[in-house]
């Protein structure tokens, strides 16, 4: 028995593939994939492009709910860049998990347009000039007017799309990883680094970098030995819903698949966790498990696709509130440093949103007010006092001291513990 398993690693191993005996691989990959699936039927909100994306990277389809979902991309997600575009406001990002979404389709990129101004122009035209409104902030504050994975989401983008990307639009994120701009609050960022390897890989690829290309491999070189540096002994590079991402660029930058097996192990052993329930972070790791990345997008081809994806019915889960209680103290620090110390009882397993709510209810002086975004829940706004982008800060959520790695609506308190919410800057 052992002997069949260890050729049958051997086999997998030259063929590229990493090592799996029993298919259990493939059957947590189409679990996730059926996760990612019925995740369109629960979603609040807008429809979420990067959750298409990853759908349309999968080996498995159900053109049905796909070509749905596509169709409430182009109407609902649509109204709500062209309302951004028409008040001014930079959605970079959005506009190109957009593109990328329709691109992953195989949609004609030429017949999606917006007007401003009365002028109406196409999608990609548009990305073009949030770019250069990016570009020109960071040239004048080296900052970009939303944040640098943002700005490397554009270039992918365009980049994907066969848009010639300005050399002066590159180069800005060329330098910003020639300084060690990515933060994510005072830590480094992965997710930015992988982000812009992509970017940057893409723009290597389509030649379009003739002058610098020696600085634009320093860069790849760089971020490739950021994200190796990064790789914990468990596997993961930088922490669990980084690693998805950090794995994409890295085959994208032409590591091998048996290279990354350990952290497409550890992403595995997060998902039989049950660690990645948010579908935001599903689809960061599933193209990466699929040993595919979103620079594929540039040569996706939607012929002779697969539509063997079917969803069982499930049963409604019911989750009644646990009886068990713990005491969670919530600490607010405001910006001028005051603080504000609270207590409540919370039933375990409450999200930290839930533990807030009870506080807000509780008449203890206590407010707060949230934003929605693709992760979920944003804390905008804590006791009358907005954190905001604008700014450069954001409310900073820890436990025990320690940053946590999710936000309100999906961390979950499972012991008495110390919240601390702080207005930061960035
Ligand atoms: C930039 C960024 C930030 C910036 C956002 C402002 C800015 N400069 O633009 C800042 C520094 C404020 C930030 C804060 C936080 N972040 Co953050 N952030 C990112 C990053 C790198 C890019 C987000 C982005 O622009 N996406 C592109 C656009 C198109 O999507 P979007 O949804 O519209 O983007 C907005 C939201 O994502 C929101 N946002 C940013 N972070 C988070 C985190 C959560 C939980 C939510 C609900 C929303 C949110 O800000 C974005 C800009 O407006 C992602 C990386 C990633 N892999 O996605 C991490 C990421 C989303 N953040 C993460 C975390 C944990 C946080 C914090 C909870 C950290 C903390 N301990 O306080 C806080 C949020 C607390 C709160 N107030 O609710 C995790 C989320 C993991 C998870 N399972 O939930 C990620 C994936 C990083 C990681 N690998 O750990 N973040």
């Amino acid at each position: 028995m052992l002997s069949v398993i260890i050729i049958s690693c051997l086999l997998a191993f030259a063929s590229g593939k990493p090592c799996n005996t029993d298919g259990s691989n493939s059957q947590l990959h189409l679990s996730l994939n059926k996760n990612l699936l019925r995740s369109l039927e629960t979603q609040q909100g807008l429809p979420n492009p990067s959750v298409h994306l990853a759908l349309r990277l999968s080996n498995t389809h159900n053109h049905a709910k796909e070509g749905a979902h596509l169709d409430k991309l182009k109407n609902n997600l649509h109204n709500d860049i062209q309302s951004s575009l028409s008040n001014s406001q930079s959605v970079v990002g959005l506009m190109a998990l957009y593109t990328l979404a329709l691109k992953s389709s195989c949609y004609d990129l030429n017949t999606i347009t917006f007007t401003v101004s009365e002028k109406s122009e196409t999608l990609l035209i548009h990305l073009k000039k949030q770019m250069e409104l990016e570009k020109e902030h960071i040239a004048l504050s080296h900052r970009p007017l939303t944040n640098y994975y943002q700005y490397s989401l554009g270039v992918l983008a365009l980049c994907a799309s066969g848009i010639r990307v300005n050399n002066h639009v590159s180069n800005k994120l060329i330098k910003a990883v020639e300084h060690d701009y990515f933060k994510h609050g005072e830590s480094e960022s992965i997710d930015t680094y992988a982000m812009a390897g992509m970017a940057l890989q893409c723009v290597k690829e389509a030649g379009f970098h003739g002058q610098n290309a020696a600085e634009l491999d320093t860069a790849l070189n760089k971020i490739k030995q950021k994200l190796l540096a990064a790789q914990r002994s468990d596997g993961h590079i930088g922490n669990e819903f980084s690693t998805g991402l950090a794995v994409q660029a890295l085959l994208a930058m032409g590591s091998q698949v048996e290279e990354c097996a350990a952290s497409m192990e550890a992403m595995r052993t997060d998902a039989r966790n049950n660690t990645y329930h948010n579908p935001m972070a599903i689809s960061q790791i599933l193209p990466a498990l699929h040993q595919k990345s979103y620079l594929t997008v540039k040569s996706k081809q939607c012929q002779n696709e697969d539509n063997t994806l079917v969803l069982e019915p499930v049963d409604p889960v019911v989750v009644l509130p646990s009886k068990t209680k713990v005491n969670v103290k919530v600490k607010v620090v405001v910006s001028s440093g005051a603080t504000a110390l609270y207590s409540v009882d919370a039933p375990v397993g409450s999200s930290l949103l839930e533990v807030l709510e009870l506080l807000k209810g509780a008449n203890v002086n206590f407010t707060f007010e949230k934003e929605s975004s693709l992760w979920g829940p944003f804390l905008s706004v804590v006791n009358g006092e907005q954190a905001r982008q604008s700014d450069r800060r954001y409310w900073k959520l820890s436990s025990d001291g320690a940053a946590l790695s999710e936000g309100v609506n999906d961390f979950k308190i499972m012991t008495a513990q110390n919240i601390t919410i702080t207005n930061t800057s960035y």
